[in-house]
């Protein structure tokens, strides 16, 4: 790193908001700069005293139980992404004239002039996947890479890195888009815009504006999703930089500027000369894991951004098929007397909740949760006709309960009205009786987790220790019978 950032964060009083992941990684990163760090936390639980004890060891202070009071003398806020913007610290740094930035934009800023570009994922869903696949492809092309940032590295650790890297995959969610203003990625993608987060943005506008930040300075392509407009509005809206383009992915046949699927061929009429005439066959569509429609968009928008970056067609080949989905998402746990039972917990809105019921028929819908602000008479509409029953569980279920009531109401509807740890179980029997023999049980809540467990993967490890152990009760029956 150069010295030019050594000096100007030297002395600094720097404010975190959050001992969180990318609290945590911005703290260690800004005092080895020689920065003064205060980290400020509402939580004080045995988790946050144990972080706290290992920064207090690198000269960092933390104060927990109090995340309102701005200390005395801070110059800047670096906030982690969950914060919401009305939080009353940020109101007390606006009284004090103190700027309020997220850990994404202090790791745009800690690049030095050699530093790997940045190819950026966004959208409702289908984010983490693409990184990956992303990652994947730029693997397979032989060259260096990391998928960072919403998924999980902080990506201030691996710009502090500098040299390791070619080209970074990075996902950002809103959250982090919103407090990261001078981002400039090479290129682009926004997957899809679908509400969301509603109760932190404030409004669809201002979600789909901070969405939309992503594609400010692109220097290469802007790639955006045919099939959902919103998607090419923020793309024309983008102040991009002179000779960037914006690239359309599509289910169909490409136009010009676009890749898509022509007989099963993954193609690319964008990246090729002559693009009036020509297209390039990039992949075929069983070379995408799984080949579901929403995922194969996926991997049309990462061979964009690859394509974007000069990869040949035989790397994104490669990468697509080297890639393996995580679990939770669409995610196949077992059959039992003869019903399927199917993990997507990772379904925590109701635009993924849709995309993985469009794949059953007929289905027994394991819901709810937390939403985040949601509704879900559309999610219900398009949905009903694919219903054999609904159980509902967590928090929020009686919005979902109140939509089945209005848009499907001959379809059985149980509410769980239980949060404890053996919900999940009762969940599952509760479909398991619903079910007859070729329908398939699945777990695709529309909500966030919170309510009821640590996070969306716990909530898919419950789902599927159930199914275990319905499976073991139907093989003891089976046994004894
Ligand atoms: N906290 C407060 N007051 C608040 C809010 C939070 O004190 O008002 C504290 C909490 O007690 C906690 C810390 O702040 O100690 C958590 O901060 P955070 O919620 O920003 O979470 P991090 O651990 O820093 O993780 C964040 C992302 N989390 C969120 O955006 C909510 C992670 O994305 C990301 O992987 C990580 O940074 C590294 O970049 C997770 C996520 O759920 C996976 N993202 C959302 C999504 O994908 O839908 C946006």
């Amino acid at each position: 790193m150069g010295s030019r950032q050594v000096t100007s964060w030297q002395g600094k009083n720097i404010t975190v908001a959050g001992l969180g992941v990318s609290g945590v990684s911005a703290a260690r990163a800004l005092a080895g700069l020689g920065a003064s760090v205060t980290v400020v936390d509402g939580g004080d639980g045995e988790g946050h005293r144990a972080r706290a004890a290992e920064l207090a060891a690198l000269g960092i202070s933390v104060r927990l139980g109090d995340a309102q009071t701005l200390p005395e003398g801070t110059d800047l806020v670096v906030t982690s992404p969950g914060w919401k913007p009305e939080s009353p610290l940020f109101a007390a740094a606006g009284r004090a004239g103190v700027e309020v930035v997220g850990d994404v934009e202090i790791a745009w800023q800690l690049r030095g002039e050699n530093a790997a570009p940045w190819l950026a994922i966004t959208g409702t869903n289908g984010k983490t996947t693409t990184t990956q696949m992303l990652a994947s492809i730029l693997k397979a092309a032989g060259l260096r890479t990391a998928a960072v940032g919403n998924i999980g590295t902080p990506i201030i650790d691996v710009v502090l890195d500098e040299g390791a890297y070619d080209v970074l995959a990075v996902e950002l969610s809103s959250y982090q888009l919103h407090w990261a203003p001078s981002v400039r990625a090479h290129s682009a993608a926004v997957l899809n815009l679908a509400p969301d987060h509603l109760d932190w943005h404030g409004s669809m506008g201002a979600y789909a504006a901070d969405k939309g930040r992503i594609y400010e300075g692109n220097t290469v392509a802007c790639v955006y999703n045919a099939a959902d407009p919103a998607t090419e509005k923020l793309v024309e809206d983008a102040d991009v930089e002179e000779g960037c383009r914006a690239i359309g992915f599509t289910l169909g046949a490409p136009g010009p500027s676009m890749l898509g699927v022509v007989d099963g061929i993954l193609v690319d009429r964008a990246f090729v000369a002559n693009r009036q005439k020509n297209a390039q066959e990039l992949a075929q569509v069983e070379d995408v894991n799984p080949p579901a429609p929403h995922n194969i968009a996926n991997a049309l928008a990462a061979a964009a951004l690859a394509r974007a970056f000069g990869v040949e067609p035989r790397a994104v080949r490669d990468g697509l098929r080297n890639f393996r989905p995580d679990a939770h998402r669409v995610a196949h746990v077992d059959e039992v007397a003869g019903v399927g039972y199917v993990d997507d917990s990772k379904a925590t809105n109701t635009h993924a909740a849709e995309a993985s019921l469009a794949a059953f028929e007929p289905v027994v819908w394991i819901a709810g949760g937390l939403a985040k602000g949601a509704a879900f008479d559309e999610l219900v509409q398009k949905s009903a006709k694919r219903l054999r029953g609904v159980v509902l569980i967590g928090a929020d279920r009686a919005l979902i309960a109140e939509a089945l009531a209005r848009h499907a109401p001959e379809v059985p509807v149980v509410d769980l009205a239980r949060t404890d740890t053996g919900a999940m179980l009762a969940a599952v029997r509760e479909a398991a009786r619903l079910a007859e023999p070729g329908d398939t049980v699945l777990l695709a809540p529309a909500c966030a987790s919170m309510d009821m467990f640590a996070n969306y993967n716990k909530r898919g490890d419950a789902f599927a220790d159930a199914v275990r152990e319905l499976a073991a009760g139907d093989a003891a029956d089976a046994a004894g019978s």
